[in-house]
């Protein structure tokens, strides 16, 4: 057996063991976290009612495909924000105006994996102004408008798979990146699995976001070889202008990867001079790929969402773009790569090792200088890891995951194998303090934490199991975050709370800085939906065919019109819904029997489109389905739906029935 198979084999026998010896012993660890949750902590979660939390953390949904909401540090779920999946409660993929978000090449999908939250940042701080969310399993990056808690744009990804290492920003939002976790043919092609190592490539995608409607486009892709690029953060301060990925399986295996994709010492981190490629896509060194990939766009103002289909993306071959892109060598399978709020230090978190490396990236400019290369991979320079090194956290924990950073010098990471949050000293490198978590934690987020001005007040632990924590609910235990103060020396667990779907990663900002940005209604004078009906008087039904048009509004307490005939078998019913209402918070439903999608939830001063099929004679309720007025009982119609080659009169009313 190869040593490092050998390897591989005791770090998976010690993490059974030492999580055999976690859950055997946990009846304790409760009762020890139990007592440490003295009234002290109590109080340190505790936001009386009517008050506000401090914080916003966005967390995201994992296989749920969302993005949710939460207080810090109360741990009340304030939100889920749908994103890559449908959401029957907020009508999104359901209604007319958001199908569109969900188109791909591949059609229409209703699902997908969010992993990485990450917040627009102007100067290297969180700005409030958008959040961005990766679909992992079919390639896309959403862009989710803070101002009203919705998403706005999903741009795909082509020439990737599994795209996991995304969407991680420059400091400006320039940029955010999209790297490919799967290595495949690019373009695709029918070719053997095992020719891997000749056919397969990784792209690295640049999405550029407009400055000001943070309106998405791909500038550019690099065309790297076949490893697996895990994650990525982007340099800030000097280091600005650079993007690190780091990757693994540069063994370029294919099958029974946790042993093959294990042999190499090191793997890398691909360090990319993104300015550089500005550069070179400037002097016209990209090549056009074909390509085909949607990008869906809402429009506020027409209150709609269109997708549209693009053929062709820049690509950039770093044979042809010298100084480009270079190896940093990283033991063990890094996964995280972050950078420390200086940008000087780049931090890799070997999964298969108990250290963590830093690297420097002013000993990275000078062996770039010295041409202190251990020769190149695919062309590309692999520099010297001696001449790169800052200094490792020695014996940190077992598989070291992911690292941020507080406002004092400190990094904390997360241990997956030993359960566990380490704090160390940046530039030092000496671990201070530990603390356990329950249980295998992933990532870790502290607000601001991986950007230039952390807030050094909270840390949340998004762990991926929880066992004994909670009550049981069936064979799927809930997920779960932790919050744990870092202010003082020693790190203090606060709270547990669940969390929706697996909480991948979070991102964390004050509330002062998206309160007063948030939109209280949608002002009826700019409702520019082509089917709204502004007012009362302006509804109506129109018949086309077999296709009809309702153009309906709805106010406290009743729709108009809420009395119809002359709907039949067969018609494709469009119920185009405009909320007159004017006012925060008062959004109305709208649902009918027997539909096939979900209902609708129109938020004042908007319009939404509900497609309804009816399939046989009868007279169908609807009614509305927030319960928006003490008389939203009444808020209530009916429809009647005559057979498909009747002659009853198409009529619709409020109050009297109209004569014709
Ligand atoms: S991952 S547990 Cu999908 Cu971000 Cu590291
Ligand atoms: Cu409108 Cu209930």
């Amino acid at each position: 057996m190869k040593n490092s198979s050998k390897f591989l084999l005791f770090f998976l026998a010690a993490s059974l063991v030492l999580s055999f010896l976690g859950l055997t012993s946990c009846g304790q660890q409760n009762q020890g976290s139990g007592g440490a949750l003295s009234s002290d902590a109590a109080s340190q979660v505790y936001v009386p009612p009517g008050q506000y939390d401090k914080y916003y953390s966005f967390l995201s949904g994992g296989f749920s495909g969302q993005l949710s909401v939460y207080g810090l540090p109360s741990g009340r779920l304030f939100r889920v924000i749908p994103v890559f999946s449908v959401d029957p409660e907020k009508a999104y993929g359901f209604n007319e105006e958001t199908k569109p978000m969900l188109e791909t090449s591949h059609g229409f999908l209703p699902w997908d994996d969010a992993h990485h939250p990450e917040l627009s940042q102007t100067n290297g701080e969180t700005d409030g102004r958008w959040i961005f969310i990766n679909a992992n399993n079919t390639p896309r990056v959403a862009r989710i408008d803070l101002s009203v808690f919705e998403t706005a744009e999903i741009i795909e990804i082509p020439n990737s798979a599994g795209n996991h290492s995304s969407p991680f920003t420059t400091q400006n939002t320039d940029y955010v990146v999209a790297g490919t976790r799967f290595s495949v043919p690019i373009p695709q092609k029918d070719v053997a699995i095992a020719s891997y190592a000749k056919n397969f490539k990784g792209a690295l995608t640049f999405i550029k976001v407009d400055k000001e409607t943070g309106k998405m486009s791909i500038a550019f892709q690099v065309l790297m070889p076949g490893f697996d690029y895990d994650l990525a953060h982007a340099g800030k301060g000097n280091s600005d202008g650079w993007m690190f990925f780091s990757s693994y399986n540069s063994e370029q295996q294919n099958s029974l990867l946790e042993v093959n994709a294990s042999q190499n010492d090191k793997d890398f981190i691909a360090a990319i001079n993104w300015k550089k490629a500005e550069e070179y896509l400037s002097k016209g060194k990209a090549k056009d790929f074909p390509a085909n990939y949607t990008h869906n766009y809402y429009d506020e103002g027409k209150q709609m969402a269109s997708s549209e289909t693009l053929k062709s993306v820049k690509v950039l071959d770093p044979a042809d773009c010298p100084g480009m892109v270079y190896f940093l060598p990283t033991p063990k399978s890094p996964h995280g790569v972050d950078v420390d709020p200086t940008g000087e230090y780049i931090i890799g978190a070997g999964k298969l090792s108990t250290d963590i490396t830093a690297h420097s990236f002013t000993k990275m400019l000078k062996a770039i200088e010295d041409k202190a290369f251990d020769g190149d991979r695919f062309g590309i320079p692999v520099l010297k890891y001696d001449a790169v090194l800052a200094g490792v956290v020695k014996d940190g924990g077992l598989g070291p995951l992911h690292s941020e950073f507080d406002d004092k010098g400190f990094g904390y990471t997360s241990f997956f194998i030993s359960s566990e949050v380490v704090k160390w000293k940046v530039g030092t490198w000496e671990v201070v303090d530990r603390i356990p978590v329950y249980y295998s934690i992933g990532h870790l987020s502290v607000i601001g934490g991986d950007t230039r001005k952390p807030d050094g007040k909270y840390l949340l632990a998004l762990n991926k199991i929880t066992k004994d924590r909670y009550l049981p609910t069936g064979p799927e235990l809930c997920q779960a975050a932790q919050l744990i103060d870092i202010s003082g020396d020693k790190m203090k667990l606060l709270l547990d709370f669940p969390t929706i779907g697996e909480p991948h990663y979070a991102q964390g900002i004050a509330a002062d800085k998206l309160v007063p940005r948030q939109k209280q209604f949608y002002k009826l004078s700019e409702n520019k939906h082509p089917n709204a009906a502004l007012t009362e008087k302006d509804t109506k039904v129109v018949r086309e065919g077999n296709i009809v048009h309702v153009y309906m509004t709805t106010i406290r307490s009743h729709f108009s019109p809420d009395n119809i005939e002359g709907i039949r078998v067969g018609d494709k019913v469009y119920f185009h819904v405009t909320n007159l209402e004017q006012d925060f918070d008062v959004p109305h439903g709208f649902a009918i029997l027997g539909m096939q999608n979900s209902e609708l939830l129109i938020m004042p001063g908007q319009t939404e489109t509900l497609l309804w099929e009816p399939k046989s004679e009868g007279v169908i309720p609807f009614y509305c389905t927030d319960f928006c007025s003490a008389l939203h009982q009444e808020m209530q119609g009916y429809v009647r739906v005559s057979a498909a080659n009747s002659n009853t009169p198409l009529k619709w009313w409020l109050g009297q029935e109209p004569n014709i």
